[in-house]
């Protein structure tokens, strides 16, 4: 009988250690929940701009990242629904003078909310709105009082009353109340030089609150 329950113990301690190194290495691979608020995202990861369209050819895909060029520089849509929530995503300001965003527009561009970006000796940060096809640029405008260079990111978000705010690598840089309806139907991305590039948008339909 202690022999039969020797090998007993034995056998639930095996047991038990391979349960738990199991679990170990599960608990690791847990892959996260997905976040219900994003609408869509774009990380370039694949190597190509599927679901972008352009009139004239204007952007490629570099080592996973949107990149103008490489003969000449152009507008880049996407189909986006989203007019009010949170706008994310990266750009680089090392070759930049001039980033254009239009966040949510309507199909003809007559309503909408964006930013756009201007470098000289500082880079001013300006958010934009077009009203019944009038255009403000700018609406509102920051100057960072210093020239960014290299990847910055930034989050822009806007409620359903119009508020705006503009985060730069997770502090507040800009904020705007707005008086724009919007039927969103595009994210509109324009540039002026080559070599400019954009990477890991993720466009949610809710405001959240921003880390720096
Ligand atoms: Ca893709
Ligand atoms: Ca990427």
């Amino acid at each position: 009988m202690a022999r039969k329950h020797l090998v007993l113990t034995i056998l639930l301690l095996v047991i038990s250690l391979s349960f738990n190194s199991g679990c170990g290495s599960g608990s690791a691979n847990v892959t996260p929940t997905p976040d219900p608020s994003i609408v869509w995202a774009d990380d370039f990861e694949d190597g190509d701009y599927e679901g972008w369209e352009e009139d004239d050819p204007g952007w490629y895909v570099k080592e996973g990242v949107l990149t103008s060029g490489p003969d000449s520089a152009n507008p880049i849509i996407h189909e986006s629904n989203v007019a009010a929530g949170t706008w994310s995503f990266d750009l680089n300001f090392d070759n930049a003078s001039y980033y254009s965003i239009c966040l949510s527009c309507d199909q003809d561009f007559r309503n909408g909310f964006g930013i756009n970006t201007v470098t000289m000796d500082n880079t001013l940060v300006a958010l934009n709105t077009i009203t019944d096809g009038t255009f403000r640029s700018p609406a509102a405008e920051a100057d960072l009082g210093k020239k960014l260079t290299g990847w910055n990111h930034f989050d822009i978000t806007r409620d359903a009353s119009g508020n705006s705010k503009i985060y730069l690598d997770g502090e507040l840089v800009l904020e705007y109340k707005d008086d724009v309806t919007i039927s969103p139907q595009l994210f509109f991305l324009d540039v002026e030089d080559l070599g400019l590039a954009f990477d890991n948008l993720v466009v949610r339909d809710q405001v959240i609150a921003i880390q720096p």
